[in-house]
């Protein structure tokens, strides 16, 4: 297989950059990280260079580098087509396409009302009425594909949705966001998947901290 690499930033804070690598790590591919910081001047120069969009992720494949999360991933489905990173059933597929792609282009009240933040535990955060309706609404999504495809991931096995959807699942977990028994044993399997502990586990490692985001709420 080509040499591959994959630019992504903090491990703590870049919930996107998470989602390419755990993509990178179904899809069974080989590759090296290339960890930039996009606060410097001079690493977003480089940064310009590597990702056009100037966002990580952003994968370079041999020839081919493609940037934007839902990018990589179509790739990668193409690259490994029996990684399961779409489903085998096009009713299913489809299925999971559409929820991807939610999160993919929605959820911003989630998003930015709850950061992603491996290394915190904020258990008196109180979620702003806003971004409720956004948990609701995943909430609605998880429940609805467990029960359909049987769990223990979102699809029955690991997919694409079960990528998009972990930074939330850590989002959860750090502001003890409450959860129905489906849901909370829906974020369990994501927080033990072994690619996930191994990130957080780097995340925590990780000496940088970025104040606006460490602001206690
Ligand atoms: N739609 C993009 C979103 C990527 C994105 O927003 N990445 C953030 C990091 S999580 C980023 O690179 N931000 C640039 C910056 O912080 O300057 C994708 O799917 O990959």
């Amino acid at each position: 297989m080509a040499t591959a690499v994959l630019t992504i930033s903090s491990k703590n804070y870049s919930s996107w950059s998470l989602r390419g690598w755990l993509l990178c790590k179904m899809a069974g591919l080989e590759f090296e990280e290339k960890t930039v910081s996009s606060e410097d001047p001079s690493v977003r120069a480089e940064l310009l260079l590597l990702s056009p969009s100037f966002l990580v992720p952003c994968l370079q494949h041999g020839n081919v580098k493609v940037w934007d999360t839902l990018a990589i991933a179509e790739y990668l489905a193409e690259v490994s087509p029996d990684a399961g990173i779409l489903p085998k059933d096009i009713a299913a597929r489809a299925h999971c396409r559409a929820v991807s792609g939610e999160m993919h282009s929605g959820f911003h009240n989630l998003r930015s009302a709850l950061p992603m933040n491996l290394k915190a535990h904020l258990p008196e955060f109180s979620v702003w009425t806003g971004a409720q309706g956004d948990i609701d609404h995943v909430f609605a999504i998880w429940r609805e594909c467990l029960a359909t495809y049987g769990g223990p991931y979102l699809f029955g096995e690991l997919s694409l949705a079960d990528a998009m959807y972990a930074p939330v699942c850590a989002r959860f977990q750090t502001y003890d966001v409450p959860l129905d028994a489906a849901c909370a044993a829906y974020c369990e399997t994501i927080m033990g998947w072994p690619a996930m502990t191994e990130w957080i586990a780097a995340a925590k490692l990780e000496p940088d901290e970025l104040e606006e985001l460490d602001v206690e709420f």
